[in-house]
């Protein structure tokens, strides 16, 4: 049996962008991969690399989860948890820092590019975090982590992380293989169509949230910025707009962007707008309902009690390895 890893952090409400590049690969991935088992956690740990206040983490960490089962996580094929649930992903991280380098970790471009926009009380653990990272995956023997471009350096670093600790301290971590889905696109921002759809933007019409009241969510991309232009054509750096949301088109009906093309060939924008806040709409709609029906529920927290049970019991093990490999305690 194969392991595939992946964490989420809980630092708001998921957006469409989280979901078309994410959610939806890993319910495609459950259904394809057979052979592997899932370990999906909400990774409030790495959430509190920068400030969070503490009844919006709370609430974020659940929703994200019973957002994960709305969209198609079938518990009974992943283990869903929460990262600090796990003791043992705050102590291999520790182990982790004390393999890593200050210079590899000075190195990250996420590290330099959060720490560029933040002028004071930057946390160590905004430098520190892609060791907790590595632990995250480290822990689990992680054969496949699904992850984005921007995640690319981090598991770089997760490999030679566990080489090196293998050299130094014999064989105990498997070297783990990065998963680029391939149709998981990159969604940008409605206002602004060459900066990628983030749920930090100010401008609450730069995304769609899954939980957004639908008749927003229509708005929104009724009011999509677009072009000058009348043709609804893919052109990444001439028509950014119509791409992106020719991108959500394609992304969620699985219609090829050709194939969109030529069915709006003689319509205007407003037309194609309206049908594509149909679909959105349409998408976003069960899932809500499910959302509604699980949140406050029994359910919601047996499934996250079950996999923290899961992902307990294999951490516990790995962890009482690394100990005893690297001379920590009093384990013979
Ligand atoms: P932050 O801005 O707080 O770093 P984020 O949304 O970039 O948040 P996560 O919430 O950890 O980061 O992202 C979860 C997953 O969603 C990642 O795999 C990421 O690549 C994917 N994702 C995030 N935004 C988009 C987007 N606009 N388009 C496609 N995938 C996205
Ligand atoms: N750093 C990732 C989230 C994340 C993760 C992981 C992804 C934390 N631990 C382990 C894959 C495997 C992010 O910011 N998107």
């Amino acid at each position: 049996m194969k392991r595939l890893v992946s964490g989420i952090k809980p630092t708001g409400s998921l957006t469409l962008g989280n979901y078309i590049g994410a959610l939806r690969q890993f319910v495609k991935l459950q259904e394809e991969l057979i052979d592997t088992e899932f370990f999906i956690f909400i990774a409030d740990l790495h959430a509190i690399t920068t400030p969070q206040e503490r009844q919006a983490l709370k609430k974020n960490i659940k929703s994200i989860a019973a957002l994960y089962i709305a969209c198609g996580l079938d518990p009974k094929k992943v283990n869903l948890f929460v990262q600090s649930e796990v003791q043992e992903h705050a102590t291999l991280g520790y182990i982790m820092e004390s393999t890593a380098y200050v210079g590899e970790m000075e190195r990250m471009t996420q590290y330099k590019d959060k720490k560029g926009k933040q002028t004071e009380g930057i946390r160590t653990s905004l430098l520190t975090y892609p060791a907790l990272m590595a632990a995250d995956i480290l822990l689990y023997d992680a054969d496949i982590v699904p992850i984005g471009d921007d995640q690319k350096q981090h598991l770089e670093l997760t490999r030679n992380l566990a080489q090196r600790f293998n050299n130094l301290y014999g064989d105990t971590f498997v070297v783990p293989e990065g998963f680029f889905p391939k149709t998981g696109a990159r969604i940008k921002s409605l206002t602004e169509p060459t900066k990628k759809m983030d749920k930090s933007a100010e401008n609450p019409k730069a995304y769609i949230l899954l939980l957004d009241d639908l008749n927003q969510v229509k708005n929104k991309i009724r009011s999509a910025v677009t072009d000058s232009d009348t043709e609804i054509r893919y052109d990444l750096k001439n028509k950014a707009g119509i791409s992106n949301l020719l991108t959500i088109y394609a992304s969620l009906t699985d219609i090829s962007i050709k194939e969109i093309e030529e069915k709006y060939k003689n319509s205007s924008y407003k037309e194609f707008k309206e049908d594509l806040a149909n679909i959105v709409a349409d998408t976003l709609a069960p899932i809500q309902e499910k959302y509604n029906e699980i949140i406050s529920s029994p359910y919601l927290d047996e499934v996250l009690d079950m996999g923290r049970e899961k992902a307990s019991l294999i951490a516990r093990k790995k962890i009482f390895k690394v100990y005893k490999r690297m001379g920590l305690g009093r384990i013979k």
